[in-house]
């Protein structure tokens, strides 16, 4: 008795947005040689030397370059890696890591 009939609540649809990706972007400087940014590039992103090339090429002149897009992890896993290659031999390469919009 007195039992309060509810109707089903209208549907939720909860949000589900999608991860942001993240770019890696290569950043220059005056020290490490241009074949060894590109050697790291194709080893890190599996890409063609030619590719590596015009990403090193617009590093050099521009400051920096987006070189990919991944989900974050694996943008920062990759930012490492090449960060850590130019480390080891000596030299001051740097990749960083940033959502997109
Ligand atoms: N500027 C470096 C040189 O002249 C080459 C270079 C290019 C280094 C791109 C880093 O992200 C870089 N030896």
């Amino acid at each position: 008795m007195g039992d309060i009939l509810t109707r089903p609540s209208a549907k939720v649809r909860p949000k589900t947005e999608r991860p942001r990706l993240h770019k890696v972007i290569l950043l220059n400087d005056d020290y490490t040689p241009r074949q060894f940014v590109v050697t790291v590039l194709k080893g890190v992103f599996r890409i063609s030397e030619a590719q590596a090339f015009r990403i090193m090429i617009t590093a050099h002149k521009r400051g920096a370059c987006v070189v990919a897009v991944f989900a974050r992890d694996i943008a920062e896993t990759k930012a490492t890696e090449g960060t850590e290659k130019g480390r080891s031999a000596g030299y001051p390469l740097s990749f960083t890591t940033e959502p997109e919009e």
